[in-house]
């Protein structure tokens, strides 16, 4: 990661050079044009993002809140076989609503950690900041507002102890096989023998369930992905017209993967910032986003390849969702 100094003083107009434009202007300028899903989250797609999960269509959320408030007792005690003493990491904490059943437990347990949530959006983790000691007032919390890696190094110099990491809400599905699979051995790496790992996948299902999801009728999964377009006109002063663009959500069964696309509805071209023209040809997708499923045995895979023993899974009812703990 770049370190951008404060210029602020030096420089009148807000400097469009940071990592953001960087990202942006590279992605645009791949022969297939996308955009990194992780800046959809500003305080507008943090907001859109919580309606999504309020949608009928979206399944993800009860599902693993279903997990986690029927099955924390049991996951508690699962880390207390696995690990002694612990303190609790959290990677894209959001809301925490899932993860808060989870604490409690280990709360009522007794159970003595602090907890790490680590997210990309400084207005989650103020929020969190806010919120968490009202619910769970005997909770010792230190909020990091970072990339996940920086954020867990980050960690290591507040605590000695062991780590269970959480990662949880299908974050993993943002990532394509191959860039899971580079993720979880990085992740590896900022992690010490027996520590643990308790991630969610999205499993492979009906396609159609799957589909809908990343199409619901209300059109709120469609602005999320436009909001990001908004966000480049807003802090890079590009001019993205919304109307020019059409959202294309598709599923493939065969790969799992679900993809999102804004295509381009004509040819045009797009300013970002004083410097860079982008032009699009007449239906030119943007890839947006990937929420990857997987098929258990993919996990358990994936597992094994990047350094971790699959050591527990914990499904929802339907068994549309997994949390696997893994351990280092
Ligand atoms: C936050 C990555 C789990 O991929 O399901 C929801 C994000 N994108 N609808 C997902 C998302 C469109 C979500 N995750």
């Amino acid at each position: 990661t770049t370190v951008i100094p404060d210029n602020t003083v030096l420089c009148k107009r807000k400097p469009v050079t940071g990592t953001f434009y960087q990202e942006v202007i590279k992605g645009l300028s791949a022969p297939q044009k996308y955009l990194d899903s992780k800046y959809f989250y500003d305080a507008e797609g943090d907001r859109l993002f919580q309606q999504i999960m309020q949608c009928q269509e979206y399944y993800l959320t009860g599902c693993e809140m279903n997990i986690l408030s029927a099955r924390s007792a049991e996951i508690a005690a699962t880390l207390a076989l696995q690990a002694s003493t612990f303190d609790v990491v959290e990677l894209g904490a959001g809301d925490a609503t899932k993860s808060i059943h989870l604490l409690r437990q280990l709360l009522a347990n007794g159970t003595d950690f602090t907890y790490f949530p680590i997210d990309i959006s400084a207005n989650v983790i103020r929020h969190l900041e806010q919120q968490l000691p009202a619910q769970l007032p005997d909770l010792r919390m230190k909020g990091l507002n970072g990339e996940y890696f920086d954020m867990l190094q980050q960690v290591n110099t507040y605590s000695r102890k062991k780590k269970v990491v959480l990662f949880m809400g299908g974050n993993i599905g943002n990532f394509n096989p191959a860039a899971a699979h580079n993720f979880c051995l990085e992740l590896r790496n900022y992690l010490s023998p027996g520590d643990l790992l308790l991630t969610g996948f999205d499993l492979k299902k009906n396609p159609q369930v799957i589909l809908r999801a990343y199409n619901d009728t209300a059109g709120i999964t469609r602005a999320f992905n436009f909001n990001l377009l908004t966000r480049i006109n807003k802090e890079l002063g590009a001019d993205f017209d919304i109307n020019r663009f059409e959202h294309y959500p598709t599923y493939d069964p065969g790969t799992g993967a679900c993809k999102s696309y804004l295509i381009s509805l004509e040819k045009q071209q797009v300013k970002i910032g004083q410097d860079a023209v982008i032009s699009f040809e007449a239906f030119e997708p943007l890839y947006m986003e990937i929420s990857q499923k997987y098929a258990l045995e993919e996990t358990n895979q994936l597992a094994l390849e990047t350094g971790f023993q699959p050591v527990a899974r914990f499904l929802d009812d339907r068994k549309w969702f997994m949390d696997a703990l893994w351990k280092r």
